[in-house]
């Protein structure tokens, strides 16, 4: 408290003018790069290689976010606003140093720096490894999200863990399998991060906990092993804007160093075990996309960072000294996915235990403060946990739970009385044995609102998942967010060539159309410009020999830069039908084969790209990708058919790899089976890119349908409630796939008979689609291979192509991830725009 009373300390005038220095004296970029060479690196101008040149340059651009970000968290503070947290345990965030550049308008001023010391600016940025703290899609929109806040100026934070170790890193043997190594994404150092050793919390795990019985509700927590949060920052420039906001990612620690006692007795490995166990919480991310496995340590994960974050919340909303009763007014929190919903149970204790808040008031300000996004539908991916675990771990949030539960259940009886069967559909608590805690329920009971991902997957977490919570809570409570994607990076950083031809065409300033996407409508004035549309066909060519260069050089491929590129990646799952995509292209290639050559020489070749991880535990994904490889061999080396049909698939996806994929795209495929995709993002960033979509009337397929128009779109397969009827048909009544598909039969005896090597590797793939079919692949293969076909006949039309994939890019801008921002800014949150000063404005309070 003494150190506070005078602020700053020693003399005023000397701060200032420090603080003055950084705004006005920013030295020159040479100058700043050549010192961080120095002082930070401690090396030697002879002896800087480019990832010492990344580096230093990357410190240097940090020096102006770190600036930018204190002006902006001191600016939030003082304008003391409400404010929104987007609690994530995925970021997937790529490189930052390509990002950071062009949202600071510095990327030729810095170019032009490490040309003049020698270097050349793309060779820097590959040096970057990428910040792959996510599995994919969920993941990555968190991370658009962050760019579109602090561009839109919002005061958001992102809460999430610091994993030493990302997204495993894919490797792809000789016969195809998919190997996994570690990601060790922070050993040469991340020059993106700022530890605060002074922002640490203090996160309690298993012990006793006992209730008063007083009347007040309250219990008290005691024992167990206590872990250190320690917090490292991470600013997220916006584009355009001075404005820099935070991700706030935690890094697990033990209390004390190691067991004194046990050290002093001679016994070291105990000594250091319990330092271990603490360290051990964020080792590493989990690659289980849509599985639970009911882990311990992730529910450690979940619960350590929750805590955190709630009290580094809860710390900040302190500091401006309102009663807790308003804390509601002041913090919105949003829940991405059930990931964080202990946060639920976790506020409740702080305010009753903590703050001594009576049940009923606690209650009302947790279900003002959260909202909850769900992403998926599919049962496997509906996290439960098992209460004996949970009692174990965390023996108190159990006791909340029970005591939600029963208010809850109690309202519900009100409601609906003696519906004994609704009250167990609707209960928090799955009676199994075990007994399970059902997140989405909690989540769903703890939140002001619900969101879907897209129309279509909304309107099913209303009629299915969260059905009888409707009827209970109304249907207000369960709206929509259709995702959305920054343009920053995957139009204006991946695809350079097509964001200065907009610039140019639109005559406009970069800045203006990539904050309000749907200028990109204008481009429509100039389908008919074939001058326009000549340059359109150039940028995608070129991003067509980008590609090839890079796996001319990475994976010493050579790619037919005059075919079509047909490209879809994403996680492997049965879902997203990679098997349908492998299975149709054995069908492209056994009619080839069936062709005479002079009939081939009208087809028009093609190149079919793949890539994705499988989760490592996934049998039947790590098999497609295996058949996809094998198919690959086979095709790419038969001199019948080689040049009109060739097969890749991309070893360890990943955002970067994304950034030199997507621009080279004239068709992309997006075919999971109705009803199973909850949006998808990835349709939105190649669709934005000028590349066509090949989809299912699934996720925000339809609304991209909606915005393109029907006939800039290839739709095909059945729809979203067809699915169950089929589904029951395959069950009860099933078809062999002879009389079904004679056309898939065929290919799948192929692929048996050992056409890409050993068909009884195989065997358990196939007969996911013998057998029960629960993806619906028998009963989609003949429109989808019609589908393909329209798509031929599209290309074959090079001007009309040219047009369809203007009029794409034009009708985006809903897509853009501002907009959706934007809703939950003014729908959800209650948050405004708050813009950071141009000029570092230096006012002490005292
Ligand atoms: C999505 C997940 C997900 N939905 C569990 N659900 C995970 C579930 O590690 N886990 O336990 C990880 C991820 N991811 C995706 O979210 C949807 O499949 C996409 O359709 C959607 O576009 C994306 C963003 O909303």
């Amino acid at each position: 408290a003494e150190g506070k009373e005078k602020w700053p300390r020693g003399e005023e005038k000397v701060w200032k003018d420090g603080l003055r220095s950084l705004d006005t004296g920013v030295p020159s970029i040479t100058k700043s790069i050549v010192n961080h060479v120095q002082t930070s690196l401690g090396r030697q101008a002879h002896e800087i290689d480019d990832l010492g040149a990344y580096q230093a340059a990357a410190l240097s651009v940090r020096d102006n976010l770190i600036i930018n970000w204190n002006e902006t968290q001191l600016h939030y503070s003082r304008t003391a606003g409400k404010r929104a947290y987007y609690l994530s345990l995925e970021f997937l965030m790529g490189r930052a140093l390509d990002n950071a550049l062009l949202n600071l308008g510095l990327k030729e001023q810095y170019t032009e720096g490490v040309k003049k010391l020698g270097f050349n600016m793309e060779d820097l940025l590959a040096q970057e490894r990428d910040a792959g703290l996510g599995n994919g899609g969920l993941g990555r929109l968190a991370a658009c999200y962050l760019d579109s806040s602090a561009s839109q100026e919002l005061p958001v934070w992102g809460y999430g863990l610091r994993y030493k170790y990302g997204i495993f890193q894919q490797l792809i043997s000789p016969e195809g399998q998919q190997l996994e190594a570690p990601d060790p994404w922070l050993e040469h150092s991340n020059p993106w991060e700022l530890p605060r050793i002074d922002v640490t919390y203090e996160v309690r795990f298993h012990g006793y906990a006992e209730r008063l019985n007083d009347g007040s509700g309250r219990a008290i927590w005691e024992g167990g092993q206590e872990v250190l949060a320690v917090a490292y920052d991470v600013p997220i420039p916006g584009l355009n804007t001075r404005n820099t906001n935070n991700l706030r990612l935690w890094e697990s620690k033990p209390k004390r160093g190691f067991d004194l006692n046990s050290f002093n007795a001679g016994d070291y490995e105990r000594a250091v075990e319990s330092s271990n166990s603490a360290a051990a919480i964020t080792s590493v991310l989990y690659p289980n996309d849509h599985t639970t496995f009911g882990k311990e340590l992730r529910l450690k994960q979940q619960y350590f960072w929750t805590a955190a974050s709630l009290a580094d919340i809860m710390r900040r909303f302190k500091n401006l000294g309102r009663p807790i009763t308003e804390f509601s007014q002041y913090v919105s929190i949003q829940l991405n996915d059930t990931h964080p919903t202990l946060a639920v149970p976790e506020l409740m204790r702080v305010l009753v235990d903590e703050e001594d808040v009576p049940w009923g008031v606690a209650w009302n300000i947790v279900t003002e403060t959260f909202f909850f996004t769900n992403h998926t539908v599919l049962p496997e991916a509906l996290e439960t946990w098992p209460v004996p675990l949970m009692q174990h771990l965390l023996p108190r949030h159990m006791q909340i739970i029970f005591d939600i539960n029963l208010f809850f259940l109690q309202s519900v009886e009100r409601k609906f009385p003696e519906d004994r069967e609704r009250l167990a559909r609707m209960s928090l608590i799955e009676e199994s044995v075990p007994q399970n805690v059902r997140m989405a329920h909690l989540a769903c009971v703890g939140s002001r609102k619900v969101n879907g991902v897209a129309e279509l997957h909304s309107d099913l977490v209303r009629t299915t998942i969260l059905k009888d919570f409707v009827e209970f809570y109304g249907i207000s409570k369960f709206g929509n967010v259709t995702n959305g994607i920054t343009p920053r990076r995957w139009l204006d950083q991946c695809n350079p060539g097509l964001s200065k031809l907009i610039t140019k065409t639109l005559d406009i300033e970069k800045s203006v159309w990539l904050k309000d996407l749907t200028k990109l409508e204008e481009l429509l004035d100039f389908v008919e410009d074939e001058d326009f549309r000549e340059d359109w066909a150039a940028v995608k060519q070129a991003n067509k020999e980008r590609l090839a260069h890079h796996m001319q050089v990475s994976l010493g491929l050579k790619v037919n830069t005059q075919a079509m590129f047909d490209v879809q990646i994403k996680r492997l799952h049965e879902y997203k039908r990679q098997t349908l995509n492998i299975l149709g292209v054995i069908h492209r290639y056994l009619t080839l084969k069936s062709m005479t050559p002079k009939e081939r020489e009208k087809v028009i070749p093609r190149n079919v790209f793949f890539a994705g991880k499988a989760a490592p535990g996934y049998y039947i994904a790590k098999l497609t990708i295996r058949l996809i490889v094998n198919v690959a061999r086979v095709l790419n080396a038969d001199p019948d058919t080689k040049a009109y049909l060739n097969v890749f698939f991309l070893p360890d996806y990943s955002v970067t790899l994304a950034e030199v994929l997507i621009p080279a795209s004239d068709i992309s495929q997006h075919i999971s089976t109705a009803g199973t995709e909850a949006s998808g993002t990835s349709n939105m960033k190649f669709c934005l890119n000028g590349g066509l979509l090949l989809g299912t009337v699934d996720g925000a397929n339809i609304e991209i349908a909606e915005e393109v128009g029907p006939s800039n779109v290839f739709f095909f397969g059945h729809l979203t409630p067809a699915v169950e009827d089929l589904r029951y048909r395959h069950m009860y009544h099933p078809v062999p796939v002879e009389k079904k598909s004679p056309a898939l039969a065929r290919v799948l005896n192929e692929i048996s008979a050992g056409l890409f090597g050993d068909g009884g590797v195989y065997e358990p793939l196939l007969n996911t689609i013998r057998q029960g079919d629960y993806y619906l692949i028998t009963d989609d293969f003949d429109s989808y291979i019609e589908a393909l076909r329209m798509v031929d006949e599209a290309y074959n039309d090079r001007t009309e192509w040219i047009k369809k994939s203007i009029r794409t890019t034009a009708k985006m801008g809903k897509f853009s991830s501002d907009r959706a921002i934007q809703d939950y800014a003014q729908e959800y949150w209650n948050i405004e725009s708050t813009k950071v000063h141009d000029r570092c404005i230096i006012k002490w309070s005292n």
